[in-house]
């Protein structure tokens, strides 16, 4: 969709609202000739210069020669005063000598086809954009500026090298004493590890780092109740009958000053109707993909007989117990290993943010510890090289070196997707949809 070669395109680059600053951006082969035929003077590269717009007021112009822009064609960015309406007025103008609107990430999409960066720094940059941590700028900056990018370049080559001591062994069987197939399995098996090293660095929700925090639970045991506590508004709604929630709610909230994103999930494990069933079994899809899970008890029930054994089956070491519904009395069996709290009185609130809060710690230290950000995609794609390389290991290992190679060979092919370097049109869909305009 992104792919409309030799159009020139114009988007304004800067948030909209009112600013000391609007920038709008024009890029392709009539981006000089549109605005020179605007205001009736010419713009040498790379020199800024004052300019009078018809009906947008005074502005600095800035062409960059392509290919030594942003986007790796002719490109003009048009500084304004920062009034949307003046953008729009430009656009305008610019529409009629023959601009289009520029789509989203379209002028970050033009700099990968150029050449000028490839997909994981375009993904870098969105992700940078993103971020709302210092951290997530430092990792996204990692992505932008090509150093995931270097590292990928690493693996790559180990992978060559082993390419090239496999096709020695082949070619030479009878010369196998120089030790290339040793050799050939020494660096695939680097190559796996550094790529599932990396795979492993992947942080929670793609693109924000912020670790999502279900409440979940059977029905009524104050899963709204305490999401509203924690959110500080009424959002989701509270009602005695069992099963109101059927759509989750979520909403990020700040704990001893880390982001969390809570979620309101529907009841689970009680199927009477067709709706609460099919709410349960959309709850206990997202549960799945949440870092944490508060599994909420009745601290006025003895423990046995509330599905405890049953979440922690299913979600294991991501689920936490509290007990809701203090205030109703609390049995023995709680003795406090848990947090005991009441959602309606919000006594024993700070043992759930205490909980909160060590989770949050933890994820930002995970981050901070993984040597590079990955996102999910990345992920993914690292995952299946170093499935790649590891099969290839072993088949070198057993003087299958033929099928090896092709393991390295179907293992690069995936890296070369990874960067971008043959992209797929569904992949490209994909990252530039999350783009903003103008970027
Ligand atoms: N006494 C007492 N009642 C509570 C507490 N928390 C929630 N309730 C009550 O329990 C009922 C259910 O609360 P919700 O917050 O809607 O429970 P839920 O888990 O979201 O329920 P579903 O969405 O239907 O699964 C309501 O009547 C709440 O007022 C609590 O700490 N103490
Ligand atoms: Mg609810």
């Amino acid at each position: 969709m992104l792919r409309r070669r030799g159009e020139t395109v114009a988007a304004p680059a800067t948030a909209p609202g009112r600013a000391a600053l609007g920038v709008v951006r024009i890029s392709g082969p009539k981006a000089l000739g549109a605005i020179r035929s605007l205001v009736g003077r010419t713009f040498e590269d790379r020199r800024p210069a004052l300019a009078s717009l018809p009906e947008a007021g005074r502005a600095m112009v800035t062409f960059y020669r392509g290919p030594r822009s942003y986007t790796g064609e002719d490109l003009v960015e048009v500084a304004l005063h920062g009034n949307p309406l003046l953008e729009e007025a430009l656009l305008r103008r610019l529409g009629e000598e023959g601009v289009l609107p520029a789509l989203p990430g379209e002028f970050t999409f033009r700099a990968v086809l150029n050449g000028k960066m490839d997909l994981v720094q375009a993904e870098g940059i969105a992700a940078l954009i993103d971020a709302q941590t210092p951290l997530q700028v430092r990792r996204a900056l990692d992505g932008a500026n090509g150093a995931l990018s270097a590292r990928l370049g690493e693996i790559k080559e180990k992978m060559t090298e082993a390419m090239a001591c496999l096709e020695a062994a082949i070619e030479f069987p009878e010369e196998g004493t120089h030790g290339e197939g040793p050799g050939a399995r020494k660096a695939v098996e680097e190559a796996a590890a550094a790529a599932r090293a990396l795979s492993g660095s992947c942080l929670s929700a793609p693109g924000s780092g912020i670790p999502r925090v279900s409440i979940a639970g059977p029905p009524n045991a104050g899963k709204s109740t305490l999401f509203n506590r924690l959110a500080g508004n009424e959002k989701a709604m509270v009602t005695s009958v069992s099963g109101t929630t059927r759509d989750g709610l979520m909403e990020e909230v700040r704990i001893g000053g880390r982001a969390v994103l809570i979620e309101d999930t529907a009841g689970l494990f009680a199927s009477e109707d067709p709706v609460t069933a099919l709410a349960a079994e959309r709850a206990e899809a997202s549960l799945d993909g949440a870092e944490r899970i508060i599994w909420l008890a009745d601290a006025s029930r003895p423990r046995a007989g509330q599905e405890l054994e049953r979440a922690a089956a299913r979600w294991g070491g991501r689920v936490a117990v509290a007990a809701n519904k203090a205030d109703l009395g609390v049995h023995p069996d709680w003795t406090g290993k848990e947090p005991v709290f009441s959602g309606l009185t919000g006594e024993g609130m700070e043992g759930v943010r205490a909980l909160l809060s060590d989770w949050a710690e933890a994820e930002e230290r995970r981050q901070r510890e993984a040597a590079f950000f990955v996102n999910w995609r990345q992920e993914q794609a690292l995952k299946r090289v170093a499935d790649h390389l590891e099969r290839a290991g072993e088949l070198a290992g057993t003087g299958a070196l033929e099928l090896a190679a092709q393991e390295v060979n179907d293992g690069a092919a995936v890296l070369a997707d990874l960067a971008g370097e043959i992209p797929s049109e569904a992949v490209l869909d994909h990252i530039f949809a999350s783009f903003c305009i103008g970027k």
